[in-house]
């Protein structure tokens, strides 16, 4: 439960755009000041306020980055509405001493319900039928090409965290084989341990990124990852688009040296390769792995569970590990 404080008032930012319940509460509980999102407005608003914030409330899609954690001297905590915070300068915020959350656990259902729709839909083309019908082709083109079949498949998880556990366990209830690749070989499970990411893809029909993002995992699946995939292998991204080398992507995909992706991830959101937009072997979504009202009324408590806990006592609910 959040408790509103007006000695919050002028101390809270409001940085990138955010939920409008989110903004509204941040507004009228606590006063927010929202950062501009252009110079000159925001350098002048960062000159004037920027000494005043003590936390800011941003989303992974933003974050706090070295230029504005700089700006703002006086910060104690980022709070990230997300469970990614790769946006923020988290080795900035350690060596200051500002602390920063996210929210875990409570998108874990969600993203991982996103990857395994994502491979249904890919795997089986249940968007390219429905433009299919849409289209008034059936009557004339006759039956649906024959597609692939899911149960069973090989699937091979990069990362598995918490989402990555979620999707193996939805995998492995309709009979999959379920492989994975993490950093550290994860305690606990039966799954079998790949140890390269290209050892995991040689290994799949359908490679499912779940890792976090960041400089620790850009370009982890390359060109050479998704060689190893192959023409008859399908990638599915719910994590960054920083992870996958996009440009090998797109083109392995207009050869055919690639079977499939099913991304809700990319490069430079919102911005998706227009190439794409051409191919039915592919299944595109604006980044909704989240995106359920029941998830995002969690994610927003969560979120203002932080900001009280910081504001109020100086801690956090759920910090990051980096600073935790
Ligand atoms: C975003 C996400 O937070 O949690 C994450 O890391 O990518 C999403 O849930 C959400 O889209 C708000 O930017």
């Amino acid at each position: 439960m959040t408790r509103p404080t007006t000695a919050a008032a002028g101390r809270v930012l409001q940085a990138g755009p955010l939920a409008p319940s989110l903004a509204a509460t941040l507004r009228t509980s606590y006063g927010a000041l929202q950062l501009p999102n252009e110079d000159p407005e925001r350098a002048a608003f960062l000159a004037a306020h920027g000494g005043d914030i003590v936390a800011a409330v941003t989303s992974g899609r933003f974050g706090v980055g070295t230029d504005l954690m700089t700006a703002l001297p006086r910060l104690g905590a980022v709070i990230n509405f997300g469970v990614g915070y790769d946006t923020t300068d988290t080795a900035l915020a350690r060596r200051r001493g500002v602390l920063v959350s996210n929210t875990p656990d409570v998108l874990t259902d969600c993203v991982a319900d996103t990857a395994l729709g994502l491979t249904l839909d890919l795997l089986r083309g249940l968007s390219a039928a429905d433009r299919f019908v849409r289209a008034g082709r059936w009557p004339h083109d006759g039956g649906f090409p024959l597609m692939r079949k899911v149960s069973g498949a090989r699937v091979g998880i990069l990362g598995l965290g918490r989402i990555g556990r979620a999707i193996a366990t939805r995998f492995a209830a309709l009979g999959c084989t379920v492989s994975y690749h993490s950093r550290k070989r994860a305690p606990g499970t039966a799954y079998a341990y790949a140890d390269s990411p290209d050892a995991l893809a040689a290994a799949s029909d359908v490679l499912i990124v779940a890792t976090s993002g960041g400089a620790g995992t850009r370009g982890l699946v390359s060109r050479a990852v998704l060689r190893a995939l192959g023409p008859d292998g399908y990638l599915i991204n719910v994590s960054r688009g920083s992870v996958v080398d996009e440009h090998a992507l797109v083109e392995m995909l207009t050869t055919g040296a690639l079977g499939g992706a099913g991304l809700d991830v990319y490069a430079a959101e919102p911005h998706v390769p227009e190439t794409l937009f051409a191919l039915d072997n592919v299944v595109l979504l604006p980044h909704v792995g989240s995106a359920t009202v029941q998830t995002r009324t969690e994610m927003e408590r969560l979120t203002l569970d932080n900001l009280a806990g910081f504001l109020n006592h100086g801690t956090l609910v759920t910090p990051v590990p980096e600073t935790a």
